[in-house]
């Protein structure tokens, strides 16, 4: 590990043995080739250990990054020079690392500054962590191309490449969606192609967009809570000193890449990333069996008055519920996937109360996560004769949470107040509406997510005894 350097002034606010044994890259000469939109937790953790071994070799890892929902992070991670502590807590303890892969942290609407960047021919790669919500486009009005949502400043500084004559670049998605290139691209090309019979700066750009970017498709995986003061505070407690930019991770990180690098790339795989060529199973299993698991214990976990994962976890109907939907998604992944070796790898990571991790955050977005994490599951197992309850249970577990939260968050907020203010199987159908018309109308699937949902409510209190398998 070389130790990087930094400015004085950053010294002064930086624990200096921190800087000297463990930090990673150095902000020197090399040039900037990517640039990374969502400056958050999620990026600082497991990204940024991949992006580190590139930047530390002199390489080309080095990237800009604009701040995504969290704008409070760039004046720290500004002032700091781009350095931030990365700490990773197991059971085992803490370890510390200080990365310096970011060479300028920018906020988030800073238009012209993304257009400069983008229409560089240096720059060859551009990476999205901007939460699966941010992917939602509406066609036939264009929504999303005013330069206030990620995707539509990403439309307007394409266009800048492509009039600098820039030439092609890799778009890699780094959002928790199923197909999430093919996502990212439809989302793109929508945006360009709008309003139809274009003129100016954006006539033909989807044609543009569609010949010049790769779109990759990737799977990360680390389970990354938001920052809290408890964090910083932890921070401040080990070295005695600051980091505003401190990120608290579990120490498992992994990224599986799968697509074309038109301009170029580091070689991330130097530090463990992994290229495939199919990753439609990857994404499956940690869509369906971490995130769907998530999901459960957010949902029931909070109606059963929890707060984080672990505390859910230790509650037998929420981890029954969890232990079944694995059972049911299990039968729709491939055998060579170590199924079995994952759940048991995933019930530890879980459990990991060191870094608590809140439901709340967990439940946010429940439209748009659900029909990634519960549809797919619920449609194989009826395809295949099966009841699908598993899948059901999730689905009606976010209905009782709804029932209950006095506040959530969701692209759709709107909709879900107006079908949550009905009564019983028309709430049902009207919420089950916003994941899926097709299924509202399915009489049978809302007498049974009914029934399910009654089953919650009427559950004994949480019974908080740790079972075998957890006991420590
Ligand atoms: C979580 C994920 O917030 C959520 O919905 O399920 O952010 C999860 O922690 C990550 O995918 C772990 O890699």
């Amino acid at each position: 590990m070389s130790a990087g350097r930094v400015r004085p002034e950053t010294e002064a606010s930086l624990p200096s043995r921190l800087l000297d044994r463990h930090t990673h890259g150095a902000p020197g000469p090399a040039p900037v080739r990517i640039v990374h939109l969502g400056l958050d937790a999620f990026h600082r953790s497991p990204q940024s250990s991949f992006y580190a071994k590139h930047t530390s070799d002199g390489g080309d890892g080095r990237i800009t990054a604009f701040c995504g929902t969290r704008p409070d992070v760039v004046d720290p991670v500004a002032a700091q020079d781009g350095l931030f502590t990365f700490v990773q807590r197991s059971d085992d303890g803490d370890v510390f690392e200080c990365f310096g892969s970011t060479a300028e942290a920018v906020d988030g609407p800073d238009l012209q500054r993304l257009k400069e960047l983008v229409a560089s021919p240096q720059t060859a790669v551009v990476i999205l962590s901007i939460t699966e919500a941010a992917y939602a486009v509406d066609e036939s009005t264009g929504g999303g191309l005013e330069s206030s949502t990620p995707l539509g400043r990403l439309v307007l500084a394409l266009a800048a490449r492509r009039e600098a004559g820039a030439g092609p670049l890799a778009v890699v998605c780094c959002d928790n969606l199923a197909h999430n290139g093919a996502v990212t691209r439809n989302a793109l090309l929508a945006l360009a192609a709008w309003p139809a019979g274009q003129t100016g700066s954006f006539a033909g750009l989807a044609d543009w967009i569609d010949a010049n970017v790769s779109f990759v498709s990737t799977s990360v995986d680390s389970i990354t809570p938001r920052t809290t003061t408890a964090h910083r505070k932890l921070f401040g407690e080990a070295f005695g000193s600051r980091d505003a930019g401190a990120v608290v991770a579990e120490p498992l990180h992994n990224w599986i890449l799968c697509g074309d690098f038109p301009a170029g790339r580091p070689r991330w795989e130097d530090a463990g990333a992994v290229f495939v060529d199919d990753i439609e199973p990857y994404e499956n299993r940690r869509l369906w069996l971490l995130n769907g698991a998530h999901s459960i214990l957010a949902y029931s976990g909070l109606f059963r008055g929890h707060q984080t994962v672990t505390e859910a976890l230790f509650d037998s109907v929420c981890r029954d519920a969890v232990e079944e939907f694995w059972d049911e998604a299990a039968r729709h992944l491939p055998d060579n996937l170590c199924i079995p070796e994952y759940r048991a790898a995933l019930l530890e990571r879980f459990r990991n109360s060191r870094i608590p991790h809140h439901l709340a955050q967990i439940a946010m977005d429940g439209t748009t996560k659900l029909r990634m994490r519960a549809l797919p599951v619920l449609a194989a197992e009826r395809a295949a004769g099966h009841s699908g309850d598993g899948a059901a249970r999730m689905i009606a577990a976010w209905l009782a949470y709804l029932s209950a939260a006095a506040r959530f968050q969701d692209p759709l907020a709107a909709e879900i107040n107006n079908a949550n203010a009905l009564k019983g199987s028309e709430r049902t159908v009207a919420l089950l509406a916003l994941l899926a018309p097709d299924l509202a109308g399915d009489a049978g699937l809302v007498t049974r997510l009914d029934a399910l949902q009654a089953a919650f409510a009427a559950a004994s209190p949480a019974d908080m005894s740790a079972p075998d398998h957890l006991d420590r």
